[in-house]
């Protein structure tokens, strides 16, 4: 039988490719071995990241270094079914896939550039020597297209950490090209977790209709996302009661995200500077995660579907327009026919609310070509009207160590559900102060 620490110590003390395979995250709906919690103890090994539908770099060991590859080039990508786009990456996603490591490590890491122009290769919050610190111009002559660069140094510090391009960034980063590079501590830590996520946050001006991020754009974006992917298609992350759950979550892109997570108290554990002295860590249900930083947030996971998700509103939509006239409370009812003379299937809403944009889309009504409606998804009790950095993490008593399926919605225990209580607005007598229209 493979134990994690065997695995570990294939991992942490030089594995083959066949190895670094078997650690690799499985995609949805794929188990895995590699990621069997074990017994809980002190001190005990680290589990292997999930990359929040993404995946982990296989390595091989070369006298004695760990050589990765990187690839940038165009990418096609689903930012959730109905929404493909033209984007750029490293081997074949946006982000690119995860460099895992443990602090000692000597790693070597060629970056060919199938790009049509130069690019270079960053790693962010990474102590190395100057000249590898791949800033286009300033630390290295800048990756040709078809050409190879080779870096290498070793890992100093653990901590969750990124990677990307420090040449044409404004368009380069804007279009997917960005990864997460996670260091293990030498030492196993001293409270261990028993699930271990990543994922990096980022914004795309996907205009409805279009086809190629545009990256011109500075606020008014139409896709914010995990790990490229917008709600309803970003993975679950799941656990089982009672384990201690970590999730680091990194900043690429072009706003402050203040992530939120419903049912705990989490701490702020840690961050690109390694994972704190337990002193320092915060106690929070909120943490904002500005343009450039890591957090790592960690918590005993309790049973139940909660949410996750950034905490400005609009970036748990998708594609809205800007710059629209507001059509809250104006009664259209006169002008519908009249507009629709002018746009043909023109449709009055706002009214009451966006609620009803939600129900349009249930009911089929299509909007733009390649766009995804504002709000989606369905739950157990109804539409669920999210969309971008929204998901929910799922706990359930009888989920196995390690498996990683959707265990499906909650099944809430009897007497514990908000319900009904009338369905008279003038029901009850309760304490109102004048300012009613
Ligand atoms: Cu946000």
């Amino acid at each position: 039988m493979i134990t994690r620490r065997m695995l570990f110590d294939l991992f942490r003390f030089g594995g083959v490719a066949a190895v670094a395979a078997m650690l690799r995250p499985a995609r949805a709906g794929e188990s895995t071995v590699a990621d069997k919690p074990a017994a809980a103890s002190p001190r005990r090994a680290p589990v292997p990241v999930r990359t929040l539908n993404g995946w982990t770099l296989p390595h091989r060991m070369r006298d004695g270094v760990k050589e990765f590859h990187l690839v940038a080039e165009e990418v096609e990508h689903e930012f959730a079914p109905g929404c493909r786009a033209k984007c750029w990456g490293y081997n074949g996603t946006t982000p690119g896939p995860t460099i895992e490591a443990v602090e000692g490590d000597r790693v070597r890491i060629y970056v060919t550039n199938r790009l049509l122009e130069r690019t270079s290769m960053h790693w962010h919050g990474l102590i190395l020597p100057s000249g590898m610190d791949g800033v286009g111009g300033v630390s290295q002559p800048h990756i040709n297209p078809g050409e190879t660069y080779v870096y290498e140094f070793t890992l100093r510090q653990n901590g969750s950490h990124m990677y990307h391009p420090h040449a044409d960034e404004m368009v380069q980063i804007a279009v997917g090209m960005m990864g997460l590079f996670i260091i293990h501590p030498k030492q196993p830590e001293e409270v261990p977790v028993d699930r271990d996520y990543a994922f990096l946050l980022h914004n795309w001006a996907l205009h409805p209709g279009t086809y190629r991020p545009d990256p011109s754009i500075m606020q008014e974006f139409d896709l914010w996302t995990f790990n490229s992917k917008v709600f309803p298609a970003i993975e679950h992350p799941v656990a089982r009661t009672g384990e201690r759950v970590r999730l680091r979550i990194g900043n690429l892109s072009m706003w402050n995200h203040p992530i939120h997570l419903h049912g705990v108290e989490y701490d702020v554990t840690g961050s690109d500077g390694g994972r704190w002295p337990q002193s320092r860590w915060r106690r929070e249900v909120t943490e904002i995660v500005g343009v450039g930083q890591m957090r790592d947030i960690e918590f005993t996971a309790v049973p139940g579907d909660w949410a996750l998700h950034c905490h400005m509103s609009h970036h748990t939509m998708n594609a809205m327009g800007h710059g629209i006239p507001n059509t809250l409370g104006v009664d259209q009812s006169g002008v519908e026919k009249e507009l629709r003379r002018l746009l043909p299937g023109y449709m009055a809403m706002g009214q009451t609310g966006m609620s009803e944009h939600s129900d349009h889309v249930a009911a089929g009504l299509p909007g733009p070509a390649n766009t995804l409606p504002m709000m989606t998804g369905d739950g157990p009790f109804g539409p669920i009207e999210m969309g971008g950095m929204f998901t929910v993490v799922k706990v359930r008593d009888d989920l196995a160590p390690g498996e990683h399926r959707d265990p499906g919605w909650y099944r809430n225990p009897k007497g514990t559900v908000a319900s009904l209580a009338s369905k008279d607005p003038d029901f009850g007598n309760p304490v109102r102060r004048s300012g009613k229209a």
